[in-house]
């Protein structure tokens, strides 16, 4: 069943910005702090690699109640049954993936303008991404979207919007004053010396405020 989805806090994992820590804790702790839902994003993993963590993120997801959204990889979505799937502009088609998903399952789209937005609404999207919002480590092949764009892309598209690329506690604040439903986060969370605090943090600068 397709999950009642609180965006608000929406963790996005990224090996490179744990600099050694165990992704499975990191996750756990940042839960803790009140992550509201997970997209497991692996970009240089093996399909076996991929799957194996993607059941042991699904155990501990599944523990916490909290969604598991999976980046790019309908087959390992379906293999470990996650609650959904999150696709680029450079990925399987959004119309395709909802196709395979059925009406049960999330789908996300990222996106970085008003077309794209409409585009993947229309495609069966049940969220969408909107970003690069700031300057970030994370990806570099980014788009950029200001806060200007993000609002007017938030009162255009009438499903949830989550913004995503830099966001942090200081800037926090300004992304909530748009009106979106949530904020996407990686490295403020998994590379802070403790992604349970920073992830309380960022959830009352931006659940809170
Ligand atoms: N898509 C646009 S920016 C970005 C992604 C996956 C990176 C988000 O990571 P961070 O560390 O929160 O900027
Ligand atoms: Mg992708």
């Amino acid at each position: 069943m397709k999950p009642n989805v609180n965006y608000g806090l929406y963790l996005i994992t990224d090996r490179a910005c744990l600099q050694g820590k165990n992704l499975i804790e990191t996750i756990e702790e940042a839960i803790a702090g009140g992550v509201t839902l997970v997209q497991l994003r692996e970009k240089d993993a093996s399909s076996l690699a991929f799957y194996e963590i993607a059941v042991q993120v699904k155990a501990l997801t599944s523990k916490y109640g909290i969604p598991l959204v999976i980046n790019d990889r309908l087959d390992i979505a379906l293999a470990v049954d996650a609650d959904g799937l999150h696709v680029g502009q450079s990925d399987l088609p959004a119309s395709v993936a909802r196709k395979v998903l059925g009406n049960h399952k999330l789908l996300g789209v990222s996106t970085a303008n008003l077309e794209e937005a409409l585009k993947a609404k229309a495609e069966g999207a049940d969220y969408i991404g909107v970003g690069a919002l700031f300057p970030t480590n994370t990806k570099t092949d980014t788009r950029w979207v200001t806060l200007e764009q993000l609002q007017s892309i938030k009162e255009s598209v009438n499903i949830p919007v989550v913004g995503i690329g830099g966001i942090q506690e200081s800037n926090a604040l300004a992304v909530k004053e748009t009106g979106i439903d949530g904020i996407a986060v990686a490295s403020a969370i998994l590379a802070a010396p403790s992604a349970k605090e920073a992830a309380r943090r960022l959830w009352k600068s931006f659940m809170n405020a």
